[in-house]
């Protein structure tokens, strides 16, 4: 099993550190991917971490990762709860998806409430800020161990 990781993240997570430290805190996006990769190579994991606003280039990332990866972490935004592409994407994946949400989720709007991604995915971490993506990082490892 490959120990190549996808952390993926969607639309205006760009924006993380720069507004709304109450929701999603003060780390940028860069001050979390330089952290996971540090405990990546802890965990033996190899990971490749990418950002887009846009879904397309979402769904080629998830499909690049099928064919390349172990697993994916995978926090969609705003399409979470929009996309159906997304989640096809995912369906096509053997390999283990945490979607992770920086905010309670379920604090928040009722149209924040559902996600199209949870019901694929392997395992979801919601409402742990940007500690969410360590806590998926861990459990991935955990399944690629054992695997
Ligand atoms: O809590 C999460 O991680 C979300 O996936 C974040 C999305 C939101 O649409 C989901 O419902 C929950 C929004 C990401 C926007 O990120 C920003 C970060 C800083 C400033 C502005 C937006």
């Amino acid at each position: 099993m490959s120990r190549i990781v996808y952390l993926i993240n969607g639309p205006n997570l760009n924006l993380l550190g720069q507004r709304e430290p109450h929701l999603y805190g003060h780390q940028t996006l860069a001050d979390v991917q330089t952290e996971c990769t540090r405990l990546a190579a802890q965990l033996k994991l190899q990971l490749e971490c990418r950002q887009s606003n846009a879904e397309h280039q979402l769904i080629d990332w998830i499909q690049e990762a099928r064919a390349r990866a172990g697993g994916i972490v995978l926090n969609a935004a705003a399409l979470s709860h929009t996309s159906v592409g997304i989640r096809d994407a995912l369906t096509a994946c053997a390999i283990p998806i945490i979607e992770v949400h920086i905010s309670n989720i379920y604090q928040r709007e009722a149209f924040r409430h559902h996600s199209h991604v949870s019901a694929v995915a392997a395992g979801v971490i919601i409402g742990c800020g940007t500690q969410g993506y360590q806590l998926a990082l861990q459990r991935l490892a955990t399944l690629l161990d054992a695997a």
